[in-house]
C-alpha cells in the first residue's frame, strides 16, 4: 500500500424518500474518486449517509402519520440497497441520529460556547422549510410577503424565535484570505467566484438552534432548543471518521481533513462558508477540495424528491445495468454545468462508446486470436514503431487522465480514454491482422498483444467508473487485477504482459439488440390532494387585457390593465416579459386569480390579482384561456 490517504464524502441526504438519480449522481462521483485512489493502492475512506433531523423531516413524518425516527428508518434499506446495486463501495454510512454523532455534535457546541463563538440571541426571518434555510436581506425585496426561496423558488414562512447564533461574521476576512490562498478549494472556478462575492458582500451570524421543533440534536445546557440542521449535519464529515469519540482519535487524525467533498451547487454556501468557519472555530484543518456539480434536470426543473419529477434508478438497473448507467452519468454530465438525463442518449452512448468502441475491439481481437490458436499471448521482444506509438499514446492518455481526475473533471478524463480507444481501434484495423496472419504470424501476434495491452490500460483507468465490467474484461484477457498494487503505475511500464484470452459474450449489449428492454419509468409526481372546499377558496375569473406596459425597472414584469367585468379595470403584474411583448397581450382574454390578496411590488405597484400561465417545452410562458370567448367577469367552475 501507498502511504498516502484519500478521504472523500457525499452530502448526507434528507431521509424523506428513497434515493433518486440526483442523489445517485453525487454518490457515484464520490465512488469514482474513491475507486480512482483505490486503483492506485492509496488507503481510502469514503463516507456517505443520511440527514435525519430537522423540520423538513419532522413535517414529512407527520404527513405520513409516523414518528420521525420510524419514518426515517424505513428509507435506510433503500439507500443501502441502491448503493450496493450501483457498486457504490462506501466505507461507512452515517446517520445523524446515530448516538456517537449526536454526542459529538453536543460536545462541539459546548466547546464553541466556551470559546465565545456561539451566543444566545433571537431570530426573525423568512424561512424555507424544504431547504432548511433563512433568506438573507439580499434575497428579497423589503416589504415582500412570503418571498420565494432563492434556491427552490417556493414561498417562505415567517419565523421568530429565541436562538443560539454562531459568530459567522467574525470569519469574513479569514475566509476571504483562505479562498485567496487556496484557489483550488472550490471546483469548478465559476462556483468559487459566486462564493467569494457572497462573502465579500458581508456575513451575518447564523442561527444554529430552534425552539419550535423538537426533532433534532438536543442543545447542550438548554433543553428548550434543538440544534438547527446545518450545525448538526455538516459535522457528520468529522464525526463519521471519529471526531469526539473515545478511542477514535487516531482514526480522526489519520483521515481528517477530507481530500474531496462532493456536493450539488444548492448547498455550496453551507459547505464553502459555514463549514470552513465552523472548522476554523474548532481549530481544525479545512477540507482540501469541494467538488461542486450542477443539476440533473428533467425538462426545466432540477430532478428532486420533493418535486416528484425523478427517475427511479432501480428501473434503469434492470434495463441497462449498473456499469452503463455509471458510465453515462460520469461522462455525459459535465460537473461544470447542469445536464439533461435522456434515455435515448443513454442508449446511444451504450451502443457507440461501450458496445462499439470498447466491447467490439475486445471481441474482434479475442475472436481473431482464438481462431488462430493464439489464446496465450506473450509480448514480443521488440515492438514495431507503430506499436511503440500506441504505447506512447497510452502514456500521454494516462498523464492527461490523471490530471483531470485530480481536479475532479471526471467527464474530461473519460474523453481522453475514448480518444485512446479510437487510436487503438485505428491501430488494429489499419494493420489488418486478419490478412497479416497469412504472411507474418509474429507480426499478427504483436498486433493482438499490443491491442490487448491497450485494452488492459483503458480497463484500469475505466475501473473506477465501471468496476464490474472492467473486472470481466480482466478475466477475459487473463489479467490478474489486484487492488493492493498501484495498477496505474503498472500500466506505465513498457508493455510486457502475458495474456490468456478466453473469449465470451459481448461485454456490452446494444440496447436495440436486446430482446426485451424494460422501459424505465419516471416516478409519478407525489400528489398532495386537496378537498373541494380548498378549491372553492380560489376565485378564477375570465378577463381581457385592455392595456399592457413594460416595467422599465424590472427585467421580468409586465403591468397589465385587465377588464374583469368590474367597475374599474384591475392592475395586475405578471413576470412574463421574457415570453411576451406588451403588444402581444393587449386584447387577449385570459384566466385570472381574482381573490388573491393585493401585493405591493417594486415598492410602487399594487398587483390586484394573478394571470395564469403554463410553460411550454422551451420554458416559454403561455397564457391560459377559455376555448371560446366568454363575457369578462365570468367565473371558472
Ligand atoms: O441538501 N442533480 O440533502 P438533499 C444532481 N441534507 N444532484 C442532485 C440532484 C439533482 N437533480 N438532486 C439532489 C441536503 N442532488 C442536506 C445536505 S450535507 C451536510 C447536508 C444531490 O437530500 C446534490 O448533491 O436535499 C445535492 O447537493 C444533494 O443531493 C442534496 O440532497
Amino acid at each position: 500500500m501507498n502511504n498516502k490517504k484519500f478521504y472523500v464524502t457525499t452530502p448526507i441526504y434528507y431521509a424523506t424518500a428513497a434515493p433518486h438519480l440526483g442523489t445517485l449522481y453525487s454518490t457515484l462521483l464520490a465512488d469514482v474518486a474513491a475507486r480512482w485512489h483505490k486503483v492506485q493502492a492509496i488507503d481510502t475512506f469514503f463516507l456517505t449517509g443520511t440527514d435525519e433531523f430537522g423540520q423538513k423531516v419532522a413535517q414529512a413524518a407527520q404527513q405520513a402519520g409516523k414518528d420521525p425516527k420510524s419514518f426515517v428508518d424505513q428509507f435506510i434499506p433503500a439507500y443501502k440497497d441502491l448503493w450496493k446495486k450501483y457498486l457504490i463501495d462506501y466505507t461507512h454510512f452515517i446517520r445523524t441520529t446515530d448516538d456517537y454523532h449526536v454526542k459529538a455534535v453536543q460536545q462541539w457546541i459546548a466547546d464553541l460556547q466556551k470559546k465565545g463563538d456561539i451566543y444566545k440571541g433571537a431570530y426573525e426571518g423568512w424561512y424555507c422549510t424544504p431547504c432548511e434555510t433563512f433568506l438573507t436581506e439580499k434575497d428579497f425585496e423589503v416589504g415582500t410577503k412570503n418571498p420565494l426561496c432563492t434556491s427552490c423558488e417556493r414561498p417562505t414562512g415567517w419565523v421568530c424565535e429565541p436562538c443560539y447564533f454562531f459568530k459567522l461574521s467574525a470569519y469574513q476576512d479569514v475566509l476571504l484570505q483562505f479562498f485567496q490562498d487556496n484557489p483550488n478549494f472550490i471546483t469548478p472556478k465559476e462556483r468559487a467566484a459566486e462564493v467569494v462575492s457572497f462573502v465579500r458582500s458581508g456575513l451575518q451570524d447564523v442561527s444554529i438552534s430552534r425552539t419550535t421543533i423538537s426533532w433534532g440534536v438536543p442543545f447542550p445546557g438548554d433543553e428548550k432548543h434543538v440544534t438547527y440542521v446545518w450545525a448538526d449535519a455538516l459535522n457528520n464529515y468529522i464525526t463519521g471518521v471519529g471526531y469526539g469519540q473515545e478511542g477514535k482519535q487516531a482514526d480522526f487524525k489519520k483521515w481528517w481533513p477530507a481530500d474531496m467533498q462532493v456536493l450539488g451547487k444548492d448547498i455550496v454556501r453551507f459547505h464553502a462558508v459555514y463549514w470552513p468557519a465552523f472548522l476554523m472555530a474548532s481549530g481544525l484543518p479545512l477540507p482540501k477540495q469541494l467538488l461542486v456539480h450542477g443539476w440533473i434536470k428533467m425538462g426545466d426543473y432540477k430532478m428532486s424528491k420533493s418535486r416528484g419529477n425523478s427517475i427511479d434508478p432501480q428501473n434503469l438497473l434492470q434495463s441497462y445495468g449498473a456499469d452503463a448507467v455509471r458510465y453515462y452519468l460520469t461522462r455525459q454530465l459535465a460537473i461544470t454545468q447542469d445536464g439533461q438525463f435522456s434515455i435515448e442518449d443513454l442508449e446511444q452512448k451504450i451502443s457507440s462508446d461501450l458496445a462499439n468502441d470498447l466491447g467490439n475491439l475486445l471481441q474482434r481481437t479475442e475472436s481473431l486470436a482464438l481462431k488462430y490458436d493464439a489464446a496465450t499471448l506473450t509480448a514480443p521482444q521488440t515492438w514495431s514503431n507503430t506499436s511503440q506509438a500506441l504505447y506512447q499514446a497510452s502514456l500521454t492518455m494516462i498523464e492527461q487522465f490523471e490530471k483531470e481526475m485530480e481536479r475532479g473533471y471526471f467527464h474530461s478524463a473519460l474523453n481522453h480514454v475514448w480518444k485512446f480507444l479510437h487510436e487503438s481501434n485505428a491501430y488494429f484495423h489499419n494493420q489488418e491482422p486478419w490478412k497479416l496472419i497469412k504472411t507474418d504470424k509474429a507480426g499478427f501476434l504483436e498486433i493482438i498483444s499490443a491491442t490487448v495491452h491497450a485494452l488492459k490500460t483503458a480497463g484500469i483507468l475505466l475501473w473506477p467508473v465501471m468496476p464490474a465490467k472492467m473486472e470481466s474484461l480482466f478475466e477475459r484477457i487473463g489479467y490478474q487485477f489486484e487492488l493492493g498494487k498501484d495498477q496505474v503505475a503498472l500500466c506505465k511500464i513498457p508493455w510486457k504482459n502475458t495474456f490468456m484470452l478466453t473469449g465470451g459474450n459481448p461485454l456490452f449489449e446494444k440496447p436495440e439488440e436486446k430482446k426485451e428492454t424494460v422501459a424505465p419509468e419516471v416516478t409519478q409526481p407525489v400528489v398532495n390532494y386537496i378537498g373541494i372546499e380548498d378549491l372553492a377558496k380560489v376565485e378564477l375569473t375570465v378577463g381581457t387585457i385592455i392595456d399592457c406596459q413594460s416595467i422599465p425597472e424590472s427585467d421580468k414584469l409586465l403591468k397589465l390593465s385587465v377588464d374583469l367585468g368590474e367597475a374599474q379595470p384591475r392592475c395586475i403584474l405578471s413576470g412574463v416579459k421574457s415570453s411576451y411583448s406588451p403588444e402581444q397581450l393587449i386584447g387577449k382574454q385570459g384566466v385570472f386569480v381574482t381573490n388573491l390578496k393585493p401585493r405591493m411590488m417594486l415598492k410602487k405597484y399594487e398587483s390586484q390579482g394573478m394571470m395564469l400561465f403554463v410553460k411550454n417545452q422551451d420554458g416559454q410562458m403561455i397564457f391560459a384561456t377559455t376555448e371560446k370567448e366568454v363575457p369578462n367577469g365570468n367565473k371558472l367552475q
